[in-house]
């Protein structure tokens, strides 16, 4: 389907659920892939984030096997990358994000090996790095991660850990709605993909499980109903080692950055 077609067909399930409209890195800013006017442009700015039809509609349509889970429906994989250092911290801007839609942040890493831009997303290999779920449960549904996402102004800080080997990899970050999770297949899993060229002189290359492999629709963190009191186990594979549960607070923005295209490495 065209731009333009793809465009008129899904721009009226685009509102009321926001996508990442920039990253901020060190004080630098760099947009975000903006469903709402890439499709309708004839040569789209340069960005690390992936496109994709559909940032809106609740998610999966089909399961949690279907590859649209990886980096959300029909990704297309993105044309550029953002440059960050091992041990920075990232802060992703929202645009406005429902107030009932509460639930777990979730932030995973995969290398790209040679390059992101061109790599199978169904090769990707997923290790965590970050993850709030149910921060104060003494209400129901309780104060999650999502509700911590529009308290700070809808940014959320991620630390890309300091010990990772350098090289391209794909940054996944996701919120999953649990509003209405207690009728199987009807948590919602919003996901987003941006490629980092990550530098640094670590030597760390986490495990990570493959992005059609990482949920099931019967997971306790999926399947699960906020609007009774309950113990919140997180979904996906555990942390890794040297994660770091709370990033430390990035500069505000001084400059707008560009997304780089990076040279093909050796993988
Ligand atoms: C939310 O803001 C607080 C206070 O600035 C900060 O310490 C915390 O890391 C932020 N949380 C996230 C996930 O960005
Ligand atoms: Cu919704």
């Amino acid at each position: 389907m065209s731009r333009l077609l793809l465009a008129s067909v899904f721009a009226s399930r685009v509102l009321g659920h926001g996508h990442i409209r920039n990253v901020v890195v060190n004080g630098v800013s760099y947009q975000g892939w903006d469903i709402n006017s890439f499709p309708y442009m004839e040569d789209p700015p340069l960005v690390g984030s992936w496109g994709t039809i559909n940032t809106g509609g609740g998610f999966p349509v089909n399961g949690y096997s279907d590859p649209d889970i990886i980096c959300h429906i029909d990704a297309m994989n993105g044309e550029g990358s953002i440059p960050v250092a091992a041990g920075d911290s990232i802060s992703l801007q929202w645009t406005v994000w429902p107030e009932t839609h509460h639930g777990p942040v979730l932030d995973y890493l995969a290398n790209c090996g040679s390059s992101c831009q061109t790599v199978d997303k169904t090769t990707l290999e997923f290790f965590k790095i970050s993850e709030v779920g149910l921060i104060d449960d003494s209400t129901v549904p309780g104060y999650w991660g999502t509700d911590e996402l529009i308290e700070n102004d809808s940014a959320w800080l991620v630390q890309i850990p300091e010990d990772i080997a350098p090289g391209n990899y794909v940054l996944r970050h996701e919120l999953i709605a649990l509003h209405g999770a207690h009728t199987e297949g009807e948590a919602q899993n919003y996901m987003q993909c941006i490629n980092l060229q990550i530098s640094g002189s670590g030597s760390a290359q986490p495990e990570g499980v493959l992005g059609t492999e990482l949920y099931t629709a019967t997971d306790p963190g999926i399947l699960v109903d906020i609007y009774n009191p309950l113990t919140y186990t997180i979904p996906g594979p555990s942390l890794i080692a040297g994660a770091t549960p709370v990033a430390q607070a990035t500069s505000a923005i001084t400059a707008t950055g560009t997304a780089i295209v990076p040279g093909v490495t050796s993988a």
